[in-house]
């Protein structure tokens, strides 16, 4: 098979603000990066993503950029950030920039002119409605709560924040607009940035009727995966990627599977490949976020092996991961983050690196970070905690509710700083840390996993050897087995050569894996590539599994 070098490849996010402090002003930095790509480069990961550097006032994390052409002070210099683009690149390990193109900050100087006068030649770079009847323009709800409209008393309009107020969406129609956004991508490319994860990329073409959402919903129907979007991305491909040996991943919120088709078989010319949070939604009952539920492993099967078929079939490529610098860490969300820390947290890295995709790994997920469990409200930071706090508050849900929520919840739960060795806030810093450290790192350290042969960093060493090893992982089919077993996600990938059986145990009880005979496997025993637990059995017709027990099978 003809393979892009993205397909083979392995990435790793950087969350910067939380990565390796070298100043001792509590906030990691570009310097802090480029100390630890001995260590990305001992884990194996091919790439490595930043999530936002630019200039920002920091709402939200820099997902609020006040200027796409320089890097926020907070992290280093220009000079700064071409040195870790050099070592990177000398160590062979690619770096990807986060591409934030939905909104900009209301701190950008667009923004700034945008909001001076209505005849401004900046106006239409976002989008702008009158009221209607004294009220908000359409029902359209903000994702971190509230309505999406925010009025401008100097214009006596509402501009369009599907985020925060200070996000403002950029208005697409506007052909100016789009060639901004192209030669700034251009600008960066041409520095040697080897590709973008562009940040909810799937919202930028809004239904122009901008209509009420009926009944009342939150709006999403009119801008996700709207009417221009694979025009939009199209077109920046010709104008930017084209010619170029870029990868791209498209960050794509409540997409279908037919549009992220669309938006990846390699004949359209769009993106590379597609974050989607599907299977990431099977903890919020009936759709809400804010409970606390258990998660639904059965739709969580149905779901990841949907993406799998149907992204196969279709000619498309998905980004395959657990955790995000949006999402609580997984081994304490689907996994036993106690009695079964490494075995779980093991089992659940196969699940996903043994599928057909680019597999991601969250900084701290290597060696099985956990969620911190804070128990007040001011250890929170992030802008959605607090609002969503507040709000609850005024609903009159009790304040100990509200925190056992957040503490599964919460999107600060990924975002603590990487816990490094055991010294005093956990090697992240010399300073105070702007986001606590919790207090696991004395145990989960990746000092302490790189000095442990039987570590969970080792083992996603060996899942990433693996995928370079046998093409198989990249290019064979993919067969969910028992569909419908309570604890078993199993299925078979393979080609015309190759056969892999991946079983994995998701509970922390012994269940019986019992093969049936018409399932269609050459033979009933196999190498054993990779286990999460010592003595594993060479024949797979019928095992015991132990508590989250995983393995993966090369059928000889
Ligand atoms: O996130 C997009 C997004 O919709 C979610 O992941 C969001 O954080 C979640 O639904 C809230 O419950 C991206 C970035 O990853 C996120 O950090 C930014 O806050 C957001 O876009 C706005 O730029």
């Amino acid at each position: 098979m003809n393979q892009q070098w993205w397909q083979q490849s392995v990435v790793y996010q950087i969350y910067p603000k939380s990565f390796n402090d070298t100043t001792g002003n509590g906030i990691g930095d570009i310097q802090g990066i480029i100390e630890k790509l001995d260590y990305l480069q001992t884990l194996g990961v091919d790439v490595i993503w930043l999530t936002p550097i630019y200039a920002s006032p920091q709402r939200d994390n820099g997902y609020d950029i006040s200027d796409y052409y320089s890097i926020d002070p907070m992290y280093g210099t220009m000079a700064d950030f071409e040195e870790l683009l050099q070592q990177a690149h000398q160590k062979g390990i690619k770096v990807i920039m986060d591409i934030v193109v939905n909104h900009t900050s209301t701190e950008h100087e667009w923004f700034q002119q945008a909001k001076r006068s209505k005849q401004n030649p900046y106006r239409d770079f976002y989008i702008w409605q009158d009221g209607n009847d004294g009220d908000v323009p359409t029902n359209w709800q903000s994702k971190f709560g509230g309505s999406a409209w925010q009025y401008d008393d100097t214009t006596k309009q509402y501009y369009l924040h599907l985020f925060d107020v200070t996000q403002a969406d950029l208005n697409w129609e506007n052909e100016q607009v789009r060639n901004e956004v192209y030669q700034m991508m251009n600008f960066w490319l041409d520095k040697g940035v080897d590709g973008f994860r562009l940040d909810v990329i799937n919202l930028i073409s809004k239904d122009q009727r901008f209509p009420n959402d009926v009944p009342p919903g939150d709006g999403r129907t009119f801008y996700t995966d709207g009417p221009r979007v694979h025009e939009f991305l199209h077109e920046m491909n010709q104008n930017v990627f084209k010619g170029r040996q870029t990868m791209t991943v498209g960050e794509m919120s409540s997409t279908t599977v037919e549009d992220c088709v669309k938006y990846t078989r390699p004949e359209r010319e769009e993106l590379d490949m597609t974050f989607q949070f599907h299977h990431l939604k099977v903890d919020y009952p009936n759709g809400e976020k804010w409970t606390k539920a258990p998660f639904d492993f059965l739709e969580l099967k149905r779901i990841l092996s949907k993406w799998q078929v149907q992204m196969h079939q279709g000619g498309g490529w998905n980004a395959l991961f657990w955790c995000n610098h949006d999402q609580p860490r997984i081994v304490s969300r689907f996994g036993d983050d106690q009695t079964y820390h490494k075995e779980s947290a093991k089992m659940l890295a196969t699940t996903i690196h043994m599928m057909q995709g680019t597999p991601y790994i969250y900084q701290g997920e290597e060696f099985g970070m956990t969620n911190p469990g804070f128990d007040s409200i001011t250890d929170y930071q992030d802008v959605e905690s607090i609002n969503m706090y507040k709000m609850k508050k005024e609903e009159g849900m009790p304040e100990e509710e509200i925190l056992s929520i957040l503490q599964e919840k919460s999107r600060d739960n990924s975002r603590t700083p990487v816990q490094w060795n055991s010294q005093p806030h956990a090697g992240f810093t010399t300073g105070t840390p702007w986001l606590k450290v919790p207090s696991s790192y004395e145990e989960i350290n990746a000092q302490k996993a790189v000095d442990d042969p039987s570590s969970i960093f080792y083992h996603y060493q060996s899942l990433i050897h693996l995928r370079k090893q046998y093409e198989v992982i990249t290019d064979g089919d993919y067969r969910l087995i028992f569909p419908d077993h309570h604890a078993i996600f199993a299925y078979i990938r393979e080609n015309d050569d190759e056969q892999l059986l991946v079983i994995n145990n998701f509970y922390g009880e012994d269940t019986v894996f019992a093969l049936p005979e018409n399932i269609g496997l050459v033979h009933h025993a196999g190498e054993v590539l990779l286990a999460n637990y010592p003595d594993v059995s060479r024949s797979f017709n019928q095992l015991t599994l132990r508590p989250y027990e995983s393995i993966v099978y090369y059928l000889t």
